[in-house]
């Protein structure tokens, strides 16, 4: 019922206002790749300062609650995009084909007379529908002087792709956009996503710094089950000395004399010797000038290895790669908020932020160390949640936040409504419209559903499927295991200890179960699907 009146009254609005673009709100979407809530000033400003991006958090919303449904690159594209949960859309994992004959929302923004484009990584295998112009990373694409797609022809742009990505944007804006026209930009980082090469201006000056460790950096996963304990995505033992922190390879041989026990844990779960691959694969595409800018930190890095780490037992190692991991992921993110920062200032120098929806996410949520993690995948905060502020003058009040429960699920349908465009009956998601005009009467969603898929995979997380509330988070691990997990989001935020088998939370394991079975049919996801996904 709840649908029915803003349908009926934009369906009557639509026939009188298609010729009438001009009230229609442009669209710019900031989706960065991994980019941790953790390492956004706006949620916590412990690690890093983002002032840029806190400027879409104070002149508009920020969500302490939002959330994927599936925490993985390509899948939370693909649900973005349709509108669809992964079993639907089809595209659970980063391997599954996104089958392109579906309807995605800028397909519908551009039939409406939308002027639409996309610079930046989409990671999909296909080419995006619906767009206008494009330019897109080939699958995970580089940091280094990269190679795009694009719709007339392929080119490889000299640079640093977070610079590049913003001025194709700001080029586009510049030179392409239709004044007739309101426009739905989607600007997508590649950055700050494995394995994390700063600009070498940032890589030399984050080197400098030094990062407050999590809480549970040390977690040796006893409160935990056993997805937890096999996951491979542990900075001491999975993260990797070349690859990783940037240790130069021939540093690296020499303390294999020493020390020959160096050897990294592969997504199979098989040894794997490093090889010189592992480093070279990113900085050989640098140039000649570049990799002298890069070599000065480089430099610093393997000095600090080959004087210490011959010493350090494993508590010192792990805190040596933690810092190694901070300074080049965060010298990421400074560039992404720099950028950003341009991005928002040509906006307002143009006078189009008035009449523009700015939205700033990620794919999803990452570990900075929480849990002795790096990477994402599981239903566990970190990677379960993910950023997002939304900035839309005159609509939303600016300085608010909102706890509510919202998924990236919700996108496609909140920008539909906000443009007057029809969202198609078979979307899952609710639009976020009431949320934003402050009218949390019409929303009355407690909970969401979440499914994860790829497995067996690198960082081996098992498949997993849940229901989240803002108080509780009730997990099924299945396809090698069968084991369930309760978490007390209030009491335990930092999910130390599953409390499923515990007696006083019995009444709730048994009413979150019966709502996650009702909730799977309410999606369409179901025991017999599961097992179609099996690989
Ligand atoms: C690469 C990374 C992984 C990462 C996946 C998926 N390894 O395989 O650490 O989990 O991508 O990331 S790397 O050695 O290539 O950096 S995703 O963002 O595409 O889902
Ligand atoms: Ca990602």
């Amino acid at each position: 019922m709840k649908h029915l009146y803003p349908v009926l009254f934009f369906s009557f609005f639509l026939s009188s206002c298609t010729d009438n673009l001009e009230t229609k709100p442009n669209i710019l979407f900031i989706m960065s790749d991994d980019h941790a809530y953790q390492a956004i000033s706006a949620y916590d400003d412990r690690l890093i300062k983002t002032p840029n991006i806190d400027r879409i958090a104070n002149e508009g919303m920020l969500f302490n609650n939002a959330c994927v449904t599936n925490s993985i690159c390509a899948p939370s594209r693909a649900v973005i995009l349709t509108g669809k949960h992964s079993h639907i859309n089809g595209k659970i994992d980063n391997h599954a084909k996104f089958d392109d004959s579906q309807t995605t929302f800028p397909q519908l923004f551009q039939k409406a007379g939308y002027q639409t484009a996309m610079f930046g990584k989409l990671h999909f295998g296909n080419n995006p529908k619906g767009v206008d112009d494009f330019l897109i990373l080939p699958g995970q694409g580089d940091y280094i002087n990269p190679k795009f797609i694009g719709k007339e022809k392929d080119t490889i742009i000299s640079g640093y792709v977070t610079d590049i990505i913003t001025d194709l944007t700001l080029n586009w804006f510049k030179t392409k956009r239709d004044k007739n026209k309101p426009f739905l930009m989607m600007y997508l980082h590649k950055a700050p996503h494995r394995a994390w090469w700063p600009s070498p201006e940032k890589f030399a000056e984050f080197y400098e710094k030094e990062f407050p460790e999590p809480e549970s950096l040390f977690d040796n996963y006893s409160g935990r089950g056993t997805a937890a304990k096999t996951a491979e995505m542990n900075i001491l033992t999975h993260m990797q000395y070349m690859h990783d922190s940037k240790v130069r390879p021939s540093t690296i041989e020499e303390m294999d004399k020493v020390e020959p026990e160096i050897v990294y844990v592969k997504g199979d779960g098989t040894l794997m010797r490093p090889t010189a691959k592992g480093f070279t694969r990113p900085f050989g595409r640098a140039n000649e000038d570049q990799k002298k800018k890069y070599d000065i930190t480089l430099d610093k890095i393997s000095k600090d290895f080959k004087e210490n780490w011959p010493k350090m037992n494993n508590k010192e190692k792990m805190k040596w790669k933690f810092q190694r991991y901070m300074q080049d992921y965060l010298a990421t993110i400074s560039s992404v908020d720099d950028n950003v920062g341009r991005v928002l200032d040509y906006l307002q120098e143009s006078g189009l932020d008035k009449n523009t929806i700015v939205v700033y996410t990620s794919d999803q949520g990452f570990y900075l160390g929480e849990h002795g993690w790096f990477d994402k995948r599981f239903i566990y905060d970190e990677s379960f949640k993910t950023p997002l502020m939304i900035k839309w003058p005159n609509i939303i009040t600016p300085g608010t936040t909102s706890e509510e429960m919202v998924q990236n699920l919700d996108f496609a349908q909140t920008f539909l409504e906000a443009a007057m465009i029809e969202a198609p009956e078979d979307m899952q998601g609710e639009s976020l419209i009431p949320l934003l005009k402050g009218d949390s009467e019409n929303w009355n969603r407690d909970a969401v559903y979440y499914h994860y898929y790829e497995y067996p995979s690198v960082h081996m997380a098992k498949r997993h499927y849940g229901i989240v509330s803002k108080e509780f988070k009730l997990v099924h691990f299945y396809y090698d295991v069968d084991e369930w997990e309760l978490y007390d989001r209030l009491k335990d935020p930092n999910e130390m200890n599953n409390i499923y088998e515990n007696p006083e939370y019995k009444n709730i394991v048994d009413e979150l179960t019966q709502e996650l079975k009702e909730m799977r049919i309410k999606y369409k996801d179901s025991e017999e699907l599961d097992k179609s996904f099996i690989y």
